[in-house]
């Protein structure tokens, strides 16, 4: 052995190691009495990545009706810039993200920035942050402007379609894609340059038509994929450590990792680093959540990452077991790294809680319409009501509590939270989340199931109205989700009762027959009235390009200068649309 060159002693110790693999049960697809094993070609690809640069960046997403191949087989669904997997958006704290939404499908959509910590309004120049109550008309263009804070957590997140009552069929469809804010292993040097893999989970039903179901059945089978690509092959090298940033961006489904001879160590959540590392043999991650992790190749071999079967109670849904991907560790194995700690972070348990709240999730007696009861009894979403009101800068308890027989999914927007028991059972501090799982009643004589959060509600640009809800889409769809509203201590003195219903916000409504109307009509009913604060800095600053209030401005000036021109047509014509029609029957059909 001393005598053979070193390339040919590593092959002979990679053959040896996966002939001991094999042999250990964790391989397959060979007989591994094989002397010479050549590598392995790699078919897992990351998603195609779009990244800022000085400060900000720009994109402009077409929604569009189209037929596309999801594996082997062909659909026709709605989908960002044609592509089934859309772009995932790379920024920087303190960037700003200038987004145009073109809507060249024939129903309304919007997008949501899933779990940033960013401001849920109308800009002052009419562009939107990340405001759920747009909606972007058929044949209309919405500029999104999203001011990331300097101080902002790094790690995965996501956009998707938040258009309630068909955001479940959207989000199937494909109108959802990933974002991720730089910098989750800067402080962890010793981690610089490892591979980094981007895993967006995303599952499609397809219909006997080609199409996604109108009524989509969580229970029947969908095409489940890893950035739409089935069963891929993704290569590591004994004892390397990569990082796995995973995103769940299905509408639906959960996803129950399962990696045979590796451990997933949990660096963060949600797009927040976590405070120590979490190891996990099987990882679950419900709808919307992310989890990124490093994992370190096994002996040389072949192991295949499945995501196992899932029930979700009693009154909800049962999916078998499928395998995602196929990872094959193969080549000269590397020097075994420790797993690093990681810095510690601030425990919610050590500050004042300025008020408690019980949420409940409720279910009709037949499990087909949902409810949220916020303390004034189980009501439907309904956007014109303010369920909670909530005092900026202040943190809260909420006790979240399932009375139904199935799995429900807390997501709260513009907010993170601590988990700081799950049903009775105290939890220990490994960071913060957005969005956790909820787990059922199983019977009448048993208690809910039952998650106690404490949500910081601190962030001073988080003021103004956002939504909570399940994030099952199919139960948010359903009315499962309600309205926050999160007030300045003066304002919040002198409000007006918090459930008072904004009577004059219906009417507003019902007249808003274009984009720009109804933008008009959201900043009049105040969900939106303060700008977004502006920063200075060299990378704070807000940067909106180009003349505004000629009609002409691209981008971020766009929707204030067609709201102000008196040439809306042109300003339409101009961003290459067509005229966006009061009569739907009008309305342009993709
Ligand atoms: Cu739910």
């Amino acid at each position: 052995m001393a005598n053979l060159p070193m390339w040919k002693a590593s092959l002979m110790h990679m053959a040896l190691a996966v002939g001991a693999a094999l042999v250990a049960g964790c391989g397959d697809g060979g007989d591994g009495g094989t002397p010479y094993t050549p590598l392995v070609e790699e078919t897992f690809r990351n998603p195609s990545m779009i990244s800022s640069s000085n400060g900000e960046l720009r994109a402009k997403f077409e929604v569009v009706t189209t037929r596309i191949r999801v594996d082997d087989t062909a659909v026709t669904t709605t989908v960002y810039n044609g592509q089934y997997i859309p772009p995932v958006l790379r920024l920087k704290p303190g960037d700003t993200l200038f987004l145009d939404l073109v809507n060249r499908s024939a129903n309304p959509t919007n997008e949501h920035y899933h779990g940033l910590d960013v401001s849920p309004r109308i800009n002052a120049n009419g562009s939107a942050s990340d405001n759920i109550f747009v909606e972007v008309q058929p044949g209309a263009m919405q500029s999104y402007q999203v001011a990331i804070p300097p101080t902002h957590h790094a790690g995965l997140y996501w956009y998707h379609s938040h258009q309630h009552g068909t955001s479940e069929q959207q989000v199937m469809g494909g109108l959802s894609g990933g974002m991720i804010i730089e910098g989750l292993l800067d402080p962890l040097p010793q981690l610089a340059g490892i591979r980094e893999r981007v895993l967006l989970l995303k599952d499609i039903q397809v219909g006997p038509d080609g199409q996604v179901p109108s009524d989509i059945d969580p229970s029947a089978p969908t095409h489940r994929t890893v950035n739409g690509q089935t069963n891929p092959v993704l290569t590591i090298a004994p004892n390397e450590t990569q990082l796995l940033r995973i995103g769940n961006i299905s509408a639906n489904m959960y996803y129950r990792l399962k990696l045979p001879g590796h451990t997933f160590y949990e660096i963060a959540r949600d797009g927040i680093r976590r405070t120590q590392v979490v190891p996990y043999d099987e990882l679950l991650l419900p709808p919307a959540s992310r989890s990124e992790v490093l994992i370190q190749g096994g002996p040389a071999g072949t192991y295949v990452m499945q995501s196992l079967d899932i029930d979700t109670g009693p009154q909800g849904d049962t999916v078998p077991a499928t395998t995602l991907l196929t990872l094959v560790s193969q080549g000269l194995p590397q020097a075994a790294a420790a797993i690093p700690g990681l810095p510690s972070g601030e425990d919610f348990r050590t500050l004042p809680v300025a008020r408690k709240r019980t949420i409940q999730f409720v279910e009709s007696a037949d499990g087909n319409t949902f409810y949220i009861d916020s303390g004034n009894g189980p009501v439907q979403f309904d956007m014109d009501r303010v369920d909670s009101t909530i005092e900026s800068g202040t943190v809260e308890e909420w006790t979240i509590l399932n009375v139904t027989g199935e799995w429900h999914v807390f997501h709260i927007h513009q907010s993170n939270f601590q988990v700081t028991e799950i049903n009775g059972t105290p939890q220990p501090f490994t960071g913060h989340q957005d969005n956790v799982n909820v787990s059922f009643q199983p019977d009448a004589n048993s208690p809910p199931g039952q998650v106690k959060l404490l949500i910081d509600f601190r962030n001073p640009i988080a003021v103004g109205k956002f939504v909570y809800h399940c994030h099952i889409l199919e139960h948010e769809d359903g009315g499962m989700m309600a309205v926050a509203e999160v007030k300045l201590p003066g304002s919040f003195a002198s409000s007006g009762p918090p459930q008072s219903p904004r009577s004059g916000f219906a009417k507003a409504k019902l007249l808003a027959n274009s984009q720009q109307d109804r933008l008009a009509a959201l900043r009049a009913q105040d969900i939106c009235t303060t700008p977004t604060p502006r920063r200075t800095g060299a990378s704070g600053a807000l940067r909106v390009r180009g003349p505004v209030g000629d009609g002409l401005a691209p981008v971020a000036g766009l929707a204030l200068s067609v709201a102000r021109s008196p040439s809306r047509l042109q300003a339409l014509r101009v961003a290459g649309m067509q005229p966006v029609s009061v009569n739907s029957a009008e309305r342009v059909r993709p």
